[in-house]
C-alpha cells in the first residue's frame, strides 16, 4: 500500500468523513479515492474554520480535518489554526511539507516548527513505517485532555514511499478523568451552604455533553446559570434559572447576579480574561472546575478547584449536593422571580431598538426578527467579530445544546462564515446561520462561492452599515479626515454573481419575508446571503 493510502485508511478508521483542503496536497486525491468527501475552499483559513465547526458541533466526536500544501498553503493557514488554538478546538491539520532533505533548510517554511505555539502537538511523518504511530499520537491528543489542534506534517517525498505490511491501527478513544472525591465533598458543602450561588458554564460542558447534569445541579441548588460565549446554549435560556449568556455585552441579570453572588461555580470554563468574556467580580469565593490544570489560578484566583471532565465532575457533585440540600433547599420559584424582575425592565429598555421601524434598519430589529422567524431550537447560529457579536448574544434565546457557536478568545473577522459552513456539513438537518458585518465579509466573503459550489446551503445574515461602526469611537480623526472607517460594496449582488441567493433589504416590513425567502433557498440547496442595510449602531448592553 502507498504511504498516502495508509494515511487515508487511518482517517477513515478515525471516523473522518470529510476532508477539507486546498491543493496541492496528495492526501486530498487519495482521500477522494477512498470515498472521503473532499471539499475545496478558496483559501486555507476558511477551511480550518469549517473543520473547527465540525469538531465543535459534534462535541469532538467527529473531528474536522484540513489539508494544505507546503510553503504558501501552510503559511496562509496560520490564522485558522491560531483561531482554533485560541478557542481550544480539536482539529487535525495536515500540511504537506518540503521533502525531508529540505525541511530544515532556509528559507523553507517548516510547519512542525512554526505551528508549535498554536497547536497541542506538531509532528512530521518521518517515514512511511511511522505513519500509524504519528497519527495515533495526534488523534489521541485530539480526543482527550485539554483540547486544541494537532498538526501532522507530511513531507512531499513520503508520498513516493510504500507502507510495508498490513496496517495495524486501532482508532483512538476519548479518555475521561474525574476530580478527587474529597474535593467533591468540600465543594458540595460550599455550594449547599452558599446563600447566592451562581453557575458559570463554559464550552467544556459542550465537549463533555454535560447539559443534563448541569441542569440538575442548577435545579438542586436553585442556582442561576450563565455562560461564557463558548458555553452559550449549554443551558436552555428559557429556563427560569437562566440569566442569559455573558460576553462583552450581556443581559442585565448576568451582571446583577454575578456581582451579588457569594459563590461562583465555573464549570468547563477557563475564566480567561478577554474583552469578550465576563470579568469576574472581585472578592467572591470562586470554585473552578475545568479539564485543564493550567487554567487554575491563571486569570482568577480559585478558592476551590476541581480538575476533570465536566460530566464526571457534575455527576459526582450532584450526588454529593443532593445528600446535603434536602431540607434546606433554596426556593427556585423565588430565584426565578428575582431573575425575571431584573430581566424585564432591562428588556423593556432595549425593546425600542428590537422593534424599531427606522431606516436604515436597526441591527437589533433584524436580529430580533430573525429569532422570531427561524426555529431557534433547530438552528445553529454564530456571530462574527465586530458589533454583530455584541448585538446578538444577549438577545438570542439559545434553547438546545450546541445551537450557538460562540467565540471570542481571539476574534478574527470572517470566522463565522466557515463555522456556519462546517456546522452545515456536520448537521445538514439544521438551519445554519452566520451573522456578520461588512468588515467581516471582506476577509472571507469569497468563500460564499465555496458554499454554492460545494452545495453547503447556509443562511448568511449581513448587517451592512458601510462602516466599521465598532471603530468609530476609536478612530474619530481618521474617520473625519480620511473616511478611514468607511467601507463599500454590494454584497447581495456578489452572492448572486457566485450563483447563490442574494437579496438586499432596506425596509423593516421586508425583513421577515426576506428571511423566509432566504430559508426557502437554503431548503432547495442554495446558500442565501441577505444583506440588511443598517444604521451605524454603537450602543451595546454593557455594564
Ligand atoms: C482579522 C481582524 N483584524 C482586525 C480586527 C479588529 N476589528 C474588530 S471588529 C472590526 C470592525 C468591524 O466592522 P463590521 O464587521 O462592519 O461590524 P460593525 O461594527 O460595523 O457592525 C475590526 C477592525 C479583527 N477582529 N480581526
Ligand atoms: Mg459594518
Amino acid at each position: 500500500m502507498k504511504a498516502a493510502e495508509a494515511i487515508v485508511e487511518i482517517l477513515k478508521r478515525e471516523g473522518v468523513e470529510v476532508l477539507i483542503g486546498y491543493p496541492v496536497n496528495h492526501v486530498i486525491e487519495y482521500a477522494a479515492r477512498a470515498d472521503i468527501r473532499t471539499v475545496i475552499v478558496r483559501q486555507e483559513r476558511i477551511g480550518l474554520h469549517m473543520a473547527d465547526a465540525i469538531s465543535r458541533v459534534t462535541s469532538g466526536e467527529k473531528l474536522g480535518a484540513f489539508a494544505m500544501q507546503h510553503g504558501p498553503g501552510a503559511e496562509n493557514a496560520f490564522g485558522g489554526v491560531a483561531q482554533a488554538f485560541g478557542e481550544s478546538v480539536p482539529i487535525l491539520v495536515m500540511p504537506m511539507g518540503y521533502a525531508r532533505r529540505l525541511a530544515h533548510v532556509h528559507p523553507n517554511f517548516n510547519s512542525t516548527l512554526n505551528f508549535r505555539n498554536v497547536t497541542k502537538s506538531a509532528e512530521p511523518v518521518t517515514s512511511a513505517a511511522e505513519i500509524p504511530n504519528v497519527f495515533r499520537r495526534a488523534f489521541t491528543r485530539l480526543r482527550s485532555g485539554p483540547l486544541g489542534p494537532a498538526l501532522v506534517e507530511i513531507p512531499s517525498d513520503i508520498f513516493a514511499e510504500d507502507f510495508e505490511g498490513d496496517l495495524d491501527y486501532t482508532p483512538s478513544v476519548a479518555i475521561r478523568s474525574g476530580p478527587d472525591p474529597q474535593d467533591i465533598d468540600r465543594v458540595a458543602a460550599t455550594l449547599a451552604d452558599a446563600k447566592r450561588p451562581v453557575i458559570y458554564a463554559g464550552q467544556g460542558v459542550h465537549y463533555a455533553k454535560a447539559w443534563e447534569p448541569l441542569k440538575r445541579l442548577a435545579e438542586l441548588l436553585a442556582a442561576p446559570v450563565t455562560s461564557s460565549l463558548g458555553g452559550k446554549s449549554a443551558f436552555p435560556e428559557s429556563h427560569p434559572l437562566s440569566l442569559g449568556s455573558g460576553g462583552r455585552s450581556m443581559p442585565k441579570p448576568v451582571h446583577h447576579f454575578l456581582h451579588n453572588a457569594d459563590v461562583i461555580f465555573g464549570i468547563g470554563c477557563s475564566f480567561t480574561q478577554t474583552n469578550f468574556g465576563v470579568t469576574m467580580p472581585k472578592g467572591k469565593h470562586i470554585i473552578h472546575a475545568t479539564l485543564d490544570p493550567n487554567d487554575i489560578n491563571k486569570d482568577v484566583v480559585a478558592s476551590d478547584a476541581l480538575i476533570g471532565d465536566a460530566a464526571l465532575t457534575l455527576e459526582a457533585l450532584n450526588e454529593a449536593v443532593a445528600l446535603r440540600v434536602g431540607t434546606k433547599s433554596r426556593d427556585a420559584m423565588k430565584v426565578g422571580a428575582k431573575i425575571a424582575s431584573i430581566r424585564e425592565p432591562w428588556f423593556a429598555e432595549w425593546q425600542p431598538k428590537l422593534e424599531s421601524n427606522d431606516t436604515p434598519l436597526s441591527p437589533y430589529r433584524v436580529l430580533w426578527d430573525l429569532a422570531k422567524t427561524v426555529d431557534v431550537a433547530n438552528t445553529i447560529i454564530t456571530h462574527d467579530a465586530g458589533s454583530p457579536r455584541d448585538q446578538i448574544s444577549p438577545f438570542w434565546p439559545s434553547e438546545t445544546p450546541l445551537s450557538y457557536i460562540g467565540w471570542g478568545k481571539t476574534t478574527q473577522l470572517g470566522y463565522g462564515l466557515g463555522l456556519a459552513m462546517g456546522a452545515k456539513l456536520a448537521r445538514p438537518d439544521q438551519l445554519c446561520i452566520n451573522v456578520w458585518g461588512d468588515a467581516a465579509i471582506g476577509f472571507t466573503g469569497m468563500d460564499f462561492e465555496t458554499a454554492v459550489r460545494e452545495r453547503i446551503p447556509i443562511l448568511s445574515i449581513l448587517l451592512n452599515n458601510f462602516s466599521m461602526a465598532i471603530e468609530l469611537k476609536v478612530m474619530p480623526v481618521s474617520t473625519e479626515k480620511y473616511r478611514s472607517t468607511d467601507i463599500s460594496g454590494d454584497y447581495a449582488a456578489m452572492a448572486r454573481a457566485f450563483g447563490g441567493y442574494g437579496e438586499r433589504v432596506t425596509e423593516p416590513g421586508d425583513i421577515i419575508p426576506a428571511i423566509r425567502r432566504g430559508i426557502e433557498a437554503t431548503e432547495k440547496g442554495t446558500p442565501a446571503l441577505l444583506e440588511f442595510i443598517t444604521c451605524k449602531e454603537t450602543e451595546v448592553s454593557v455594564f
